[in-house]
């Protein structure tokens, strides 16, 4: 049971309560989904934006960047990382911790992150629950920072409003990214270590591939933007793109469209989040561990055992 407070110092941004919202999104049980289901009519206030790409190609530097150009703008930001090696869980160099901190103490700041390890199924979901609490805070802006490598993280980037892949000049690099799915998500690209030799070349090959794909004059076209986060040089750049291909969602009604989606895909989500875990509940797990012997021995086929075990679960509905 929710009290109303809690729900009103929410939308007050009061920061021990917000925090405290996360944890019990996070913690996913019933608490959490009336939380959800409470606080749901003031989500849709935030612009998000997704941040991904390989590790260590600078997203956290960037999104640093980007906050404190935001809170010079007088805008508010909250960060969502999910990484375990990020910055903003305290498991980076000393020097990553320190950049962190400027941003870590400004009330106007809210950062959170979410650890990879031992939670495989709904990390996306838990990620998206955490940025409507901070939607529903107030903050105007959403960062919302992935390691560009597993389906979950992708989930999470794609759905921002904003998508932007973060990649590095190394040769190699533009190859793995299409690879790993990066190339089909990006609203546009950071090249970021622009002080490295190999930049320039980087940038064209990006470029040659981009063209390459199927594209009119009234698509979008992903923008490639140099930047040396380290040096602040750039920032300014991808933030003027964030807002071009903001108001071109606008003006082309696809901004509507894009939550529309991500709508479906979220729900979609949570019904079969909520499935599985009814599904494994004790009767489950004890169905399928008695019948391992049999299927073992050859007397039934794990086929058998499923058609069992999704008898079992409906009867339960
Ligand atoms: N030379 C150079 N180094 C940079 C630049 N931007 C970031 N770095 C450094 O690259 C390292 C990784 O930067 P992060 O911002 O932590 O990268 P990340 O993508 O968030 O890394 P993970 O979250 O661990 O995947 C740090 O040591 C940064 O100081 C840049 O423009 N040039
Ligand atoms: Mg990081």
């Amino acid at each position: 049971m929710i009290e109303e407070i809690f729900i009103q110092k929410i939308f007050e941004n009061d920061r021990r309560k917000v925090a405290r919202a996360i944890s019990i999104v996070e913690s996913d049980n019933e608490n959490s989904t009336e939380l959800l289901k409470r606080i749901y009519q003031n989500v849709g206030g935030a612009y998000r934006i997704g941040i991904t790409g390989p590790p260590g190609a600078g997203k956290s530097t960037i999104t640093n960047q980007l906050t404190k150009l935001y809170r010079s703008l007088g805008k508010t930001v909250g960060i969502i990382a999910v990484d375990p090696t990020s910055p903003f869980t305290g498991g980076a160099l000393l020097g990553d911790r320190i950049r962190m901190n400027d941003i870590g103490n400004d009330s106007g700041v809210f950062i959170r992150s979410m650890a990879t390890r031992g939670s495989l199924g709904g990390l996306s979901k838990k990620a998206n629950d955490a940025a409507d609490v901070l939607d529903v805070a107030g903050y105007n802006y959403i960062i919302m920072e992935t390691v560009g490598v597993g389906q979950s993280e992708l989930d999470i980037a794609q759905a921002a409003d904003t998508t932007i892949v973060v990649l590095v000049p190394e040769s190699g690099d533009t190859v793995q990214a299409m690879k790993a799915g990066l190339m089909e998500i990006a609203d546009f690209f950071v090249v970021n270590k622009s002080d490295r030799p190999d930049a320039k070349q980087a940038v064209t090959a990006l470029q040659t591939i981009l063209m390459m794909r199927p594209h009119d004059e009234h698509s979008w076209m992903p923008k490639i933007i140099d930047t040396i986060a380290v040096d602040n040089k750039g920032i300014i750049e991808v933030a003027e793109e964030i807002s071009r291909h903001r108001m071109y969602l606008d003006q082309s009604g696809k901004f509507l469209k894009r939550r529309e989606q991500r709508t479906k895909i979220r729900i979609k989500e949570i019904v079969e989040e909520s499935i599985r875990k009814k599904l494994w509940n004790a009767s489950g797990k004890e169905a399928l561990n008695s019948a391992l012997e049999k299927v073992i021995l050859g007397s039934l086929s794990p086929y058998h055992i499923a058609d069992e075990i999704i008898a079992n679960f409906k009867n339960q509905l």
